[in-house]
């Protein structure tokens, strides 16, 4: 748990995350603070870690590239959006807004599209990209509602919240929900 209000608290995260964004992976020598780059990490140096990135090259690629489009193009927006509705009114930044809201509706045009033929997000099974899509969708969907404009969009994420582990985490994470921007 990190405690970013308590500024000594903050102080001592900043040792292990600069920038100060959660989560932050300790293991032995290694500090990773990517949650991509920790489930490749988890994947590769312990046997039971989950397999989230296909063996196959092409295929593990697909699944790079898509993860690189949901933190680029949906979680990066929505984060600066929120950003942009915590300030006070005199400061807010309408046409950089503007700009994100554009990226945001360009990402979930080609999720409407892609989501009308497939179940998971790369295609085939749950890969890292359903990690990187699942909290995008939802943060998504309480800042910018989507579900008219975007129903096949709207349906994944109702499947994405379907595994087990997804439901867990969310579980986790509700007594937290109060803390999240709208
Ligand atoms: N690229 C990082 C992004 C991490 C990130 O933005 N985390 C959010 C919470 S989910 C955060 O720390 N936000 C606080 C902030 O930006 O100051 C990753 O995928 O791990």
């Amino acid at each position: 748990m990190v405690d970013q209000m308590d500024p000594a608290k903050r102080a001592e995260y900043l040792k292990i995350s600069p920038f100060g964004k959660i989560p932050t992976l300790v293991d032995s020598a290694w500090v990773i603070n990517e949650t991509s780059i920790m489930i490749e990490y988890s994947a590769t140096t312990y046997p039971r870690g989950a397999s989230f990135l296909p063996k196959d090259p092409a295929k593990a690629l697909k699944v790079r590239a898509l993860d690189r489009f949901f933190d680029l193009y949906v979680a990066i927006v929505l984060g600066k959006v929120a950003n942009n509705r915590l300030r006070p009114a005199d400061r807010r930044d309408a046409i950089g807004v503007e700009i994100l809201m554009n990226d945001f509706r360009t990402a979930l045009s080609i999720l409407e599209k892609d989501m009308a033929t497939r179940t998971w997000t790369a295609g085939w099974t749950f890969t890292m990209v359903d990690c990187a899509a699942t909290p995008a969708l939802h943060d998504a969907q309480r800042l910018i509602p989507f579900t008219p404009d975007y129903p096949n969009v709207a349906r994944h994420l109702e499947r994405l919240r379907g595994p087990p582990s997804v439901a867990r985490a969310t579980e986790g994470a509700k007594p937290h929900f109060h803390m999240e921007p709208h």
